[in-house]
């Protein structure tokens, strides 16, 4: 079963699964500030794609934490991928959840500017960059509900690909405790 939630036409999807597989216009990258690759979902992204994505990389000269970044996908169903630098959790004191509601608003934005409609996210920095999760579900879901409402209908989809099925279940809670 899916779950999700249309806000302002925009329909929010949450799914377990792998974020590789996904046919959306552009997947979204865990990334890290060189954009030249890691392990994860970056890892996954570049080894499914295959090389002309890390070559499109190396002409971007990086991306700064909360911010984001497109390429084109290589040999993968969507057509784009946006590489996004989440922050490095340390205590939740330096600015972590500012930067990772920056990185979910600044993919959205790029999609938009590139006249995409449909984004397929992970959950960013949940992973080896260590943000708890339930928080980053909630800044997550929130970000792109907020962003979704400031452009009505410009957005057909933005799904959340889950790895597992505990993570799943965050998410599928912090959407139903998401404002009408
Ligand atoms: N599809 C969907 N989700 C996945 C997949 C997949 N194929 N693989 C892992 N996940 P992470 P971060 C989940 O570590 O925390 C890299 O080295 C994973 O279980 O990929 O932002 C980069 O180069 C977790 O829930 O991203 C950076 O250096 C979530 O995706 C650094 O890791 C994010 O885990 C970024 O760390």
């Amino acid at each position: 079963m899916t779950a999700g939630r249309t806000i302002a036409g925009t329909r929010v999807e949450l799914v377990q699964g792998d974020i590789t597989q996904q046919d959306t216009d552009a997947i979204v990258n865990a990334a890290n500030t060189t954009l030249l690759g890691g392990g994860g979902v970056d890892g996954a992204i570049h080894r499914a794609g295959g090389p002309s994505i890390l070559e499109e990389c190396r002409r971007l000269g990086g991306c700064p934490t909360g911010d984001a970044k497109l390429t084109g996908a290589g040999r993968l169903p969507a057509r784009h991928v946006i590489h996004a630098v989440g922050p490095v959790y340390r205590d939740g004191r330096h600015g972590e959840a500012d930067l990772l509601a920056s990185v979910y608003r600044r993919s959205v934005e790029t999609a938009l500017a590139h006249g995409l409609r449909s984004v397929a996210f992970p959950s960013i920095s949940t992973g080896a960059y260590r943000f708890p999760i339930a928080e980053a579900a909630a800044i997550a879901l929130g970000t792109v509900a907020r962003v979704v409402r400031d452009r009505p209908g410009a957005l057909d989809l933005v799904r959340f690909v889950l790895f597992s099925a505990p993570d799943l279940a965050v998410y599928e809670k912090a959407l139903a405790a998401l404002p009408a």
